[in-house]
């Protein structure tokens, strides 16, 4: 069976690590197609946190208490940086991770495509599924607050703000917010800068069009799956895809279950609750996505208009579980 899996960072890297397991039983073949626009370039170096969140998780390299990053991790260049008062000190790039990016900045200012480089990254580290970065184009995800709430965190004289003025509201990077602010400025709108010009990565509308299954993971909405969606030619293949599209909730009962997905679901006007991003992924050959929509049985008995509902726990607790959860993801769609 081939499945291929939309995802973002960490949330995407757990539930990857069921798809895997539960493939390993059945023989089948997983691809990962990753968001990119949380992909930000700093101190010359081009960092990619979803698809090294999950190329870590699947290798094992990851930190797990931390969630993003290397284990074992050491911080010497950020201290020597900052011994130069090169910042910036609420982003924290450590050692071994920095060779992952000077190994993929290398490799890209040689030409080479992201997706090429992901694959020769992917050599090391064998995740043992199939990953691909949504787009090779530069797609980055911008957050638009007010001019006030920029004006209040002296953004406006500060020269920090990332991004320029846009009719009396800022854009900063999405890291800046997400990171620095802790998603504590209330965020107008996201914009996926360069979407609109980007293409899918060879091999990604294939991958959605062939699957027996696509499974939407419980990843965040509005900044991991979104910007994917947001891409020409990837909705479309969704539309096409000849197996059903099954989405995950990433919330359970009201609550994103870890980070803060709730602050940029308010941002798009959407409930927290399974339901309503349910309904916002909406119904495939109704202007949406999904065939099937999986959630927590906490949430049992919620509909969503043209979407077929079911549950099963959807706490990702260890690999078991979340193999688990993807099987009753099939058995959603139809397809266990
Ligand atoms: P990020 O890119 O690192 O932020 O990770 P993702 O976007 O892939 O996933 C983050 C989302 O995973 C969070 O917003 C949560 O809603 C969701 N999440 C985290 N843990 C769980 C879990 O155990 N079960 C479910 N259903 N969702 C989870
Ligand atoms: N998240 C943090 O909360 N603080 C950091 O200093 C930080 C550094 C970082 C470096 C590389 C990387 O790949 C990810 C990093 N993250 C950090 C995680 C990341 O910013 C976000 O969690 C994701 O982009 C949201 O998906
Ligand atoms: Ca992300």
């Amino acid at each position: 069976m081939r499945m291929t899996v939309i995802a973002g960072g960490i949330g995407g890297a757990r539930f990857l690590q069921g798809v895997r397991a539960y493939a390993r039983t059945i023989g089948g073949e997983v691809t990962a197609i990753v968001n990119v626009g949380d992909d930000v370039t700093l101190h010359g170096l081009r960092i990619c946190p979803d698809l090294d969140s999950v190329m870590y998780t699947l290798g094992g390299g990851n930190d797990a208490e931390r969630g993003w990053g290397r284990a074992k991790e050491t911080w010497t260049v950020k201290e020597e940086l900052a011994a130069y008062g090169l910042g910036p000190e609420w982003f924290g790039l450590g050692d071994r991770d920095i060779a992952t990016h000077l190994t993929r900045s290398v490799m890209l200012t040689a030409g080479y495509p992201l997706s090429q480089v992901t694959e020769a990254l992917n050599r090391r580290w064998q995740p043992g599924v199939r990953m691909i970065p949504a787009t090779d184009d530069k797609v980055e995800t911008h957050v638009v607050i007010s001019a006030a709430d920029a004006a209040d965190q002296g953004l406006v004289t500060s020269g920090t703000a990332t991004a320029a003025l846009e009719g009396g509201e800022y854009a900063m990077h999405f890291q800046e917010w997400w990171v620095r602010y802790r998603a504590g400025i209330p965020a107008k709108k996201f914009v996926f800068v360069g979407s609109e010009q980007a293409a899918p990565a060879p091999g990604v509308v294939d991958a959605l069009t062939d699957a027996d299954v696509v499974l939407i993971a419980p990843s965040n909405p509005v900044v991991s799956v979104a910007p994917v969606l947001a891409i020409p030619g990837v909705r479309a293949a969704l539309l096409a895809a000849r197996g059903p599209v099954v989405g995950v909730s990433p919330i359970i009962a009201g609550a994103p279950v870890r980070g803060m997905a709730d602050k940029c679901l308010a941002a798009i006007g959407v409930d927290c609750t399974a339901q309503a991003v349910g309904g916002a992924y909406g119904a495939r050959g109704s202007g949406g996505i999904l065939d099937a929509w999986l959630v927590d049985t906490s949430d049992a008995g919620i509909v969503v208009p043209g979407v077929t509902v079911r549950s099963a726990p959807l706490w990702m607790t260890d690999e078991d579980a979340t193999a688990a959860m993807v099987r009753a993801a099939l058995t959603a769609g139809g397809v266990a």
